[in-house]
């Protein structure tokens, strides 16, 4: 179902054109001028509400960046015209491909876009959609290859990240123990621009900053070899957030080979869907009523409480019992706040409503645990996340990047992508999934 005309649907595909940069979309002007890989993969569901060629536009540009050993780069810096108002560019990363990218990867948001892209497309014309499908799944089969061949190389069925900005929760309490492992040395000086854009009180801190070039410097240093990586990274997170999306991504590509008749992809997808599907259940903690993620460096589970302890839900069919201790759990944390779920647990010692990862709603996760609710058959909740959603953006906040969930003041950069894409995909269908 489109989403009905309403002034803040018009804002929201007004946002999406504003930041289109010829076939990709910036999250934001200037705080953000490249194209992000998951964010792409949200905007393109937003685009497949009006305009599916735009949508499959948007994902065939990001694969311009892809490595030919599979990866999908977190950034791909098409159009160096704006780099002076982000950092770290090209120059900080030393990678050599094609296009100037990043050296790290982002969570695989998509297949599950490309699922949603093909179905709006197939609905008008079914051979001009598999036909437009077709490349963009066989990159995103390479892709999901190289998360297991390069971020599961011991075959755990749970893939690792290298870098807290893998995880697209950049400054989460998740990584606090890992990261302080992290020297604060770095080669060249650290030059940030964020907080040109943005108050630094949203923002990580500067000694978490360093510890992100240092990473980026240590890999850079590997030669970008996934291998080498793996063997020196001083920072390696067995991550559930990643994971759940991954085996979402699975499920999608293994439909796609199926529809696509190609039986040996189809099988292999299996194979590593339901080793993961194992793996991610196995992480699961009653006492915590949460799922958590493993540092593979100390071997001790990651117990912070935040909202990446419920993303499970998206990928796993939960016995009712699970699903049930993990809606209250949810209920209990968004309970009086504004917006949906906030990213951590609020009123414990790490809840900072208004710093970037540590507190803010994000849209876009909502709508990844709406999806899930709906798979495990809680409508009412996801129903009550969608509307705080939809909420904040048309009473308080606007499209802004994050929001603060005692206030529901919109923070971080403003006419944001991947809000307004949220913001189409939640309001143009009552399940809230993008289909
Ligand atoms: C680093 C673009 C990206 C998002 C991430 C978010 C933030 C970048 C940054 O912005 O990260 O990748 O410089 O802060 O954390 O999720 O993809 O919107």
């Amino acid at each position: 179902m489109p989403p009905p005309d309403n002034k803040f649907v018009a804002k929201a595909k007004a946002i999406l054109e504003a930041n289109d940069r010829n076939g990709y979309t910036v999250p934001t002007h200037r705080l953000y001028p490249f194209q992000w890989n998951w964010d792409s993969a949200f905007v393109a569901m937003g685009f497949a509400q009006f305009d599916v060629d735009r949508a499959f536009r948007e994902l065939e540009r990001l694969v311009e960046g892809q490595w030919a050993d599979g990866m999908i780069p977190h950034i791909v810096f098409h159009d160096l015209s704006g780099a002076d108002s982000y950092y770290p560019g090209p120059a900080v990363w030393g990678t050599s491909h094609t296009v100037a990218t990043s050296g790290i990867t982002q969570p695989p948001v998509f297949a599950i876009a490309l699922r949603a892209v093909h179905d709006a497309a197939a609905a008008v014309d079914p051979a001009a959609a598999n036909a437009r499908t077709l490349p963009l799944y066989e990159a995103a089969l390479k892709w999901q290859r190289w998360w297991y061949a390069a971020r599961d190389p011991e075959n755990t069925g749970l893939v690792a990240l290298l870098h807290p900005w893998e995880s697209g929760s950049d400054n989460s309490p998740a990584w606090d123990i890992a990261l302080a492992r992290v020297p604060t040395t770095t080669i060249k000086p650290v030059v940030r621009k964020d907080t040109n854009h943005v108050a630094a009180a949203m923002r990580p801190h500067d000694q978490d900053y360093a510890r992100f070039i240092h990473l980026v410097e240590t890999y850079a240093d590997a030669g970008w070899d996934p291998a080498q990586q793996w063997a020196t990274a001083p920072f390696k997170i067995a991550e559930i957030q990643t994971t759940a999306i991954l085996l979402k991504a699975g499920e999608d590509l293994a439909r796609f080979a199926a529809d696509f008749g190609r039986a040996s992809d189809a099988a292999d997808l299996a194979a590593l869907n339901a080793r993961t599907r194992a793996a991610l259940l196995a992480q699961w903690r009653p006492a915590l009523n949460r799922f958590v993620s493993r540092d593979l460096v100390s071997g001790a589970d990651v117990d912070a409480s935040t909202h990446a302890g419920f993303v499970p839900v998206l990928a796993l069919d939960l016995d009712a019992p699970v699903a049930r201790a993990m809606v209250a759990e949810m209920a209990r944390w968004s309970a009086g706040k504004l917006g949906g779920l906030p990213t951590t647990e609020p009123g414990t010692p790490i809840w900072e409503p208004k710093r970037y990862w540590r507190g803010p709603v994000w849209a876009v996760i909502n709508w990844l645990l709406i999806n899930g609710l709906h798979r495990n058959a809680h409508p009412a909740f996801a129903d009550q996340l969608r509307e705080a959603t939809l909420a904040v953006i048309e009473t308080t906040a606007g499209f802004a990047e994050y929001f603060d969930p005692d206030t529901g003041e919109g923070c971080g950069g403003g006419d944001f992508s991947w809000t307004a894409a949220a913001y189409l995909c939640l309001r143009g269908v009552d399940r809230g999934d993008g289909s």
